[in-house]
């Protein structure tokens, strides 16, 4: 406990204890630790309680525990929270100890558990422990199996985790608003044997999603599909840290999806096989190799893979809206379309708007006005230009001769000699050769939007 407390406080962690304690009267409680940064802090081993291998919650923390007579204590607190969803961006979120999504949290199979949730938001909530095997008593939903946590109080589950495997929490009290808020967080048993399942490297993911207007920092909690922001771990590209891994390792990506929609998730580079599901681990003669695996709305979807191919490798959701940030959706097709000097009549007349590309939509070289606390609809930069994605999208960083352990960006890919696309620089036969002018379809209807790219909401 006292190595995780340093590590924590060295990491940018402020340690909220007393206040807290005092305020809920109970000098019994464990101490609510508080996360203030969307860094990376990689877990130590435990020093306390059976030993297993910590998993790594990408721009985000697992929470730290004190032991007590046995039992395994940790205290959660549901708060307003601003998160940092890339630099440059902003979201005023509800979330636990600071961030959303809130610290995993890592046991052992068989663990005696105790929870305190202590709600600071200005409403009801309760915590559902998903996919746990528990009594009905300690499952979080309001009404049903507990009255809801009233602002200023503090509730208690406990129970054992009985099962190794990949939760998720969240909570059963107005979760339509509460979930697109931001409530939502990973749980981890691992099993009582750390060498059962054992891989070098365990990364946790949690899917979300946002409808922040841009300029603006609350999400429309009332959005059922047409979310502007998707994210990992409430963090978008190039907001993301990569998935630092060395060549060789069995790697593990744990990805759980708390949104309204499916997320076919994509790594390139590599097979996995999906090794676990929120009902458990999969039995090895079950397992079929992969590179895309949809994981729909409340699922966890477990992968492992030897990262045994170095380079740059994109792992992002393949439907190509959730790797974009902020955009409208109401806008027509001008591809072939004309619209020279277009743009620059309508600026006369209302400054600031701009025409859907005719070549296409590709961002590269464009330079529009953005609102304050927003981000560009495609943004991070790669040793080649432009990565032209936003959203659901990270690298994963395959290398030699790392550290175990050893989290830290390496930069961008050598590529070998010979091992990398090039420009034709020779002749091209006739047929191959590009067109003078691009085709144009018959339909020229023109419309324009707001450089805010927001006008489909
Ligand atoms: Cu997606």
């Amino acid at each position: 406990m006292t190595s995780r407390r340093s590590f924590l406080t060295g990491a940018g962690a402020a340690m909220v204890g007393a206040s807290v304690v005092s305020k809920v009267g109970a000098a019994s409680l464990p101490e609510a630790p508080v996360q203030s940064s969307a860094a990376t802090v990689p877990p130590p081993a435990p020093s306390t309680g059976r030993p297993f291998n910590p998993v790594v919650t990408l721009n985000g923390w697992s929470l730290p525990w004190r032991m007590k007579d046995g039992v395994k204590e940790f205290h959660l607190v549901a708060e307003p929270v601003v998160r940092e969803l890339a630099p440059g961006m902003k979201a005023h979120l509800w979330g636990y100890n600071g961030q959303s999504p809130g610290p995993t949290i890592e046991v052992v199979e068989g663990d005696r558990v105790r929870i305190f949730v202590t709600n600071k938001l200005p409403e009801q909530t309760s915590v559902h422990w998903h996919g746990q095997i528990l009594p009905s008593g300690m499952d979080g939903v309001t009404g049903l199996s507990q009255p809801g946590i009233m602002p200023g109080k503090t509730w208690v589950y406990e129970f054992v985790a009985k099962h190794a495997g990949t939760f998720m929490y969240h909570p059963h009290a107005d979760e339509m608003n509460q979930m697109a808020m931001g409530m939502m967080g990973f749980w981890v048993t691992h099993p009582k044997d750390p060498r059962q399942h054992a891989v070098d490297r365990d990364f946790v993911m949690l899917l979300n999603a946002y409808d922040i207007d841009p300029g603006s920092y609350t999400p429309r909690t009332n959005t059922m599909l047409d979310f502007n922001l998707w994210t990992f771990n409430s963090r978008v590209y190039p907001g993301i840290d990569p998935l630092v891994v060395r060549k060789d390792e069995r790697v593990r990506i744990r990805v759980g999806n708390l949104t309204m929609t499916n997320h076919p998730i994509h790594l390139h580079g590599h097979r996995f096989e999906v090794t676990g599901t929120d009902g458990g681990w999969i039995p090895p003669t079950a397992r079929w190799p992969e590179v895309t695996t949809d994981v729909a709305v409340g699922q966890m979807r477990a992968i492992e893979f030897i990262a045994d191919n170095p380079g740059d490798w994109t792992f992002h959701c393949h439907k190509s809206h959730h790797t974009m940030n902020a955009m409208g959706h109401q806008v027509p097709n001008l591809i072939g379309v004309d619209h020279s000097g277009v743009a620059e009549k309508i600026n006369d007349l209302i400054p600031g708007y701009m025409v859907m590309g005719d070549k296409g939509g590709s961002m590269g070289g464009m330079q529009m006005p953005l609102p304050e606390n927003t981000l560009p609809m495609m943004a991070g930069r790669g040793p080649f230009g432009n990565v032209e994605m936003g959203g659901m999208f990270t690298v994963m960083k395959v290398r030699e001769g790392l550290a175990r352990g050893d989290f830290k960006d390496p930069g961008w890919y050598a590529n070998p000699p010979g091992t990398l696309a090039r420009e034709w620089i020779g002749d091209l036969p006739q047929a191959a050769q590009a067109p003078a002018t691009p085709a144009a379809p018959g339909d020229a209807a023109l419309t324009v939007r707001k450089p805010s790219g927001h006008s489909g909401h």
